[in-house]
C-alpha cells in the first residue's frame, strides 16, 4: 500500500504496533502470491469527524477490517472534543501507526492550545483527560506532527475547505508552511499568533503570522466565502442559506481545485455529501447522527449509529 502524502514528510509514529507491522507483512505476501482476490489490501478509508467518539471508532474499525482487513485509514480531523472519550480517541489512532494518515481539524488545534494555556477550555470542551493523562505530552507532540492537508488515491483531503484561488499544489505547500511553524521548536508562538478572523482574504503577499492565520482558517474553519475568496466566520453550522454574498467554499465558481475530488468534514449539519469531485464526510457522530466512512476508490460507505453527545454547534 503506498500513500501519497506529500505535505508529510518522514516523520515516524511511535514504534509501530503489530497489527500494522502483521498487516504490511499479510500485504506482501499477498503481492508475492499474485492473489488478485487480496487487491483489497490496497483500500483507503476516509473517516468523518470523530469528536472523541472513541467507543463508535471502534465499532467502525472493525466493519472497516470485515470489509477490507488492513485498509489504510485516513481522518478529517476533529478527532477531539465534545464527544465523551477524546482521550482514548487520540491513543487509539496513535496506536495504529503507519496504518494512519489524518489532517488537523479547528478543534484538534485548540486541543494544542489549550494545553500551553494559550486558550481557556470552552463549556462544551471534553479535554481534560487528555490534558492530565501521564501520556499527554506523547499524545500532542503525535498531533502537532500531523499535516493539515494531504493527498491520497487522487483526493485532496482538508478539514474544513480551500480558498478558490488555490491550486492542489498550493494547499499541500501551504499546509506544510503551517506544519514547519506547528513542528518547530517555537511551536507555541505560532499557536499564540494562530486565533483571529483576519485577514480574511488571501493574498500570496502575506507573511508572518497573518499568512499562517490565513491558512489555518481556511483549511480548518472554512465554510463560507465570497466568489472571489473574502471568508466569513460569523455563521455558525447550519444548512440554511448562506449570508448574502457569500456561497459554500466549494460552490465558488472557477475554483482552481474545481477538478480534483476533494475530500472534507468539519460541516456536519451538512449531513454526508457525495458528489463526483466532493465528499463531505462530517455527519453528526457528536450529536447523534453517524459515523462515516468512505472507501476509495470504489466509495462503498459504511456507518455507525451513534448515541447523541452534544447538541450540534
Ligand atoms: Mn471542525
Amino acid at each position: 500500500m503506498k500513500f501519497h502524502n506529500i505535505s508529510r514528510p518522514s516523520f515516524s509514529v511511535a514504534p509501530s504496533v503489530q497489527t500494522s507491522a502483521g498487516t504490511n507483512r499479510a500485504r506482501l505476501r499477498h503481492y508475492n502470491s499474485g492473489d488478485a482476490s487480496k487487491l483489497n489490501d490496497m483500500h483507503h478509508f476516509v473517516i468523518g469527524d470523530l469528536q472523541g467518539c472513541a467507543a463508535e471508532l471502534d465499532q467502525l474499525l472493525g466493519r472497516i477490517d470485515a470489509a477490507s482487513p488492513g485498509a489504510g485509514l485516513i481522518f478529517v480531523g476533529d478527532l477531539v472534543n465534545r464527544g465523551p472519550r477524546s482521550l482514548q480517541t487520540l491513543r487509539r489512532l496513535k496506536q495504529l501507526g503507519s496504518r494512519v494518515q489524518l489532517v488537523l481539524g479547528n478543534h484538534d488545534l485548540h486541543l494544542l492550545a489549550v494545553s500551553q494555556g494559550l486558550r481557556a477550555s470552552a463549556r462544551s470542551d471534553t479535554l481534560d483527560e487528555i490534558l492530565q493523562a501521564s501520556d499527554r505530552r506523547e499524545l500532542l507532540d503525535w498531533l502537532r506532527q500531523q499535516p493539515l492537508a494531504l493527498q491520497v488515491d487522487g483526493y485532496l483531503v482538508v478539514h474544513a475547505g480551500v480558498l478558490p484561488q488555490w491550486t492542489v499544489a498550493q494547499v499541500l505547500s501551504l499546509s506544510d508552511e503551517v506544519s514547519t511553524a506547528l513542528r518547530g521548536d517555537d511551536w507555541t508562538h505560532f499557536l499564540r499568533t494562530m486565533y483571529g478572523n483576519t485577514p480574511g482574504r488571501w493574498d500570496d503577499r502575506l507573511t508572518g503570522a497573518d499568512r499562517l492565520r490565513c491558512i489555518v482558517n481556511a483549511l480548518t474553519r472554512l465554510r463560507f466565502c465570497t466568489a472571489d475568496g473574502e471568508m466569513e466566520f460569523a455563521t455558525k453550522e447550519g444548512p440554511g442559506a448562506p449570508p448574502p454574498g457569500y456561497l459554500p467554499w466549494f460552490d465558488v465558481p472557477e475554483r482552481k481545485t474545481a477538478n480534483t475530488p476533494i475530500i472534507f468534514g468539519h460541516w456536519s449539519t451538512l449531513g454526508l455529501i457525495t458528489r463526483d469531485k466532493l465528499i463531505g464526510l462530517d455527519s453528526g457522530c457528536v450529536w447523534g447522527g453517524k459515523l462515516s466512512a468512505m472507501r476509495l476508490p470504489d466509495r462503498l460507505l459504511l456507518q455507525v449509529d451513534c448515541p447523541q453527545h452534544q447538541a450540534p454547534g
